[in-house]
């Protein structure tokens, strides 16, 4: 594992590399990208940014960044939320002309939805109507094609010279880095983009336009929060969103421990907390119940840390008495809201509330606390929840047993020993009783934006991360979103982009059928036929043969306990060997959580 390169320099090289002279308009995008430090562009070609493409890979000779070449836009926006997700970082994908742009345009939802940063690079027709080749450039040719994702991007732009593609490119890289990071998106004219560069150009030292550092508190806020939590005797955090520095992992670490609070976290994000800590309350889950739902309707101060839609969750929780505790909210949420999409969620009450970095809170909490407790912990290193069940090893199962969705994370845990992995998601199964999350990076969240199509490619691109570090790239994925997303495997194949892709496959957009069933009950009305429009099975997919034709290896469906393991391990072996490989595993149709009701209070 620890011979594959971290870079793709070996792949897709142009030959009598380069021409180092900075001579088109697209030459000046190209150098700009690199400059801002992007050093992977997925893509789909297209004409429209065929002078943009002529720059990367011979202006730049493909390299820094390097392209990925993709089967369909919505795959290349995914690969780059995928390396968000595993790394915060931007990457950089492409979106032909207007019919690209709406191919990506789902997956752009998507990586709003869940505030990854990255540059999406575009293109129109040429806007001066006299250059336009007749018919083609005209169907391709649109006024304001930000309009179709500015709901969902931080900014956007469209610049009309080289001077002003500087600026473009400066404050593109500005704004997707700051927090609360985004997508950007930025147009380029086809007729500029291959317009010789006359005149000189400017391009300002770097240094002096970047983000700026993560906002802070008011110094009140801090303390007047320390003060609630200090008198507090049952606090408990909830954290959501958060980086994936280990530093602010370690600072929640301490944060807890010194307050001895309890910890609750969920599976829409990324992994900030160790779920095996005394302090996590029961396993991080899509929904917060059991111990975890215990934990915040008793607590007396909640220090909510960006968790995803507070409001919508305390409304659940009225049903159950609901919430007494004071609540702390940190979130900068709000600077991303927009009449638009209802993706800002119900609005959350607040004692105490800062528009400030959750991580950047955490550290200075820590500095006001200590100071407070005069830096004696309270905790007293007894677990806040009872100690879990154990679990029964998949390896001392009966043989010939059905598989449950949640068997497979439950496999890679027994597998994964010391190894680190990097699970991108998991499926309706949830993370399983046993995976434990150890760092940031052993567990990446979810879609954000509830897209199907998005597995295959978030797989991708937080492989790509993952390439040559030594983490093994592992991903859970839905038989239904699986086929929405397949032929980003290609990508991964031509890359040799290691990757473990297992399905959960129940032979059905699952999800819906529970719909259905809850539907028709409602409604006296025969929940046998909750399968009708859902079922994914007749006929049945062969996945290793679809898999195979894609470059990606795989084997027989898994239908039994027994087999499991051997699968996986095989799966992992190849991996580890610097290939994709997937495994088939079917599962009976185990939820982790059934859906919530309409109107749940
Ligand atoms: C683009 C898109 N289309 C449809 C849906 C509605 N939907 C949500 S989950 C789901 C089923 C997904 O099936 P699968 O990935 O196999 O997961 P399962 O529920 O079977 O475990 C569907 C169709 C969606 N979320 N996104
Ligand atoms: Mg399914």
């Amino acid at each position: 594992m620890n011979d594959i390169p971290k870079n793709l320099t070996d792949f897709d090289r142009p030959l009598n590399v380069g021409n180092p002279r900075m001579g088109w308009v697209s030459d000046v995008a190209a150098e700009m990208l690199r400059r801002i430090g992007i050093k992977y562009i997925a893509l789909n070609p297209g004409a429209s940014y065929r002078g943009f493409h002529d720059s990367i890979v011979n202006y730049l000779g493909n390299t820094d960044p390097q392209m990925l070449l993709c089967l369909h836009e919505d795959h290349a926006v995914h690969i780059a939320q995928g390396y968000a997700k595993a790394t915060d970082e931007p990457m950089a994908a492409v979106l032909h002309s207007n019919v690209g742009l709406m191919h990506g345009l789902m997956a752009t939802f998507n990586a709003w939805c869940y505030r990854a940063p990255m540059l999406i690079m575009g293109a129109t027709g040429p806007v001066d109507a006299s250059i336009r080749r007749p018919w083609i450039d005209w169907i391709h040719t649109m006024k304001d094609q930000g309009a179709m994702l500015r709901h969902f991007t931080k900014w956007d732009d469209e610049p009309r010279s080289p001077q002003a593609l500087v600026e473009t490119m400066l404050r593109a890289n500005q704004i997707m880095r700051s927090e609360p990071t985004g997508p950007v998106y930025v147009c380029l004219d086809a007729g500029m983009q291959e317009t010789e560069l006359k005149g000189p150009l400017e391009i300002p030292d770097l240094a002096r336009f970047m983000p700026s550092a993560p906002p802070r508190a008011a110094e009140e806020t801090v303390r007047d929060a320390a003060k609630l939590l200090v008198g507090a005797k049952s606090p408990v955090f909830m954290i959501g969103r958060g980086s994936r520095s280990m530093k602010a992992w370690a600072n929640r670490v301490k944060l807890a421990e010194l307050l001895g609070a309890g910890v609750v976290t969920d599976l829409h994000n990324a992994a900030v907390f160790p779920s095996d800590h005394g302090l996590h309350i029961g396993r991080p889950t899509s929904r917060l119940v059991g111990a975890a739902k215990e934990a915040v309707l008793h607590a007396d101060v909640i220090l909510s840390l960006n968790w995803l839609d507070l409001g919508g969750c305390f409304r659940v929780l009225k049903r159950d008495g609901g919430v007494k505790g004071k609540v702390i909210h940190i979130t900068m949420e709000k600077f991303l809201h927009n009449g638009f999409g209802m993706e800002l969620f119900e609005l959350p009450p607040a004692d105490v509330g800062a528009d400030a970095d959750p991580d950047a809170f955490v550290a200075q909490l820590l500095d006001e606390v200590s100071d407070q407790l005069k830096n004696k912990p309270r905790w007293d290193g007894k677990r806040k929840s009872p100690e879990p069940k154990p679990v029964e090893p998949v390896s001392k199962r009966a043989k010939d047993g059905a598989i449950q969705p949640a068997d497979i994370v439950t496999a890679l845990a027994e597998l994964r020993g010391d190894k680190s992995f990097g699970l991108n998601r998991v499926s309706s199964g949830g993370a399983g009783p046993a995976y434990q999350f150890r760092d940031s990076q052993d567990y990446l969240g979810h879609d954000g934006g509830g897209g199907l199509a998005s597995g295959p490619g978030t797989a991708v691109g937080s492989a790509l991360a993952f390439r040559g570090t030594g983490r093994v790239a592992v991903s859970v994925l839905g038989d239904g979103d699986f086929m929405q997303g397949n032929t980003a495997l290609w990508t991964a194949a031509h890359y040799k982009i290691p990757m473990l892709c297992v399905l959960s496959n129940n032979r059905s957009n699952f999800n819906d059928e529970m719909h259905q069933e809850t539907v028709a009950k409602d409604r006296d009305r025969p929940v046998e036929n909750r399968w009708i429009g859902m079922r994914i099975d007749d006929p049945r997919i062969d996945f290793a043969e679809l898999a195979g034709s894609l470059g990606v290896a795989s084997g027989k469906p898994v239908t039994k306990m027994g087999d499991l393991l051997p699968a996986l391990k095989k799966g992992l072996e190849a991996v580890e060997g610097g290939e994709p490989y997937l495994v088939d595993v079917h599962v009976d149709t185990g939820y982790a959580q059934a859906p919530l009701m309409r109107g749940t209070e």
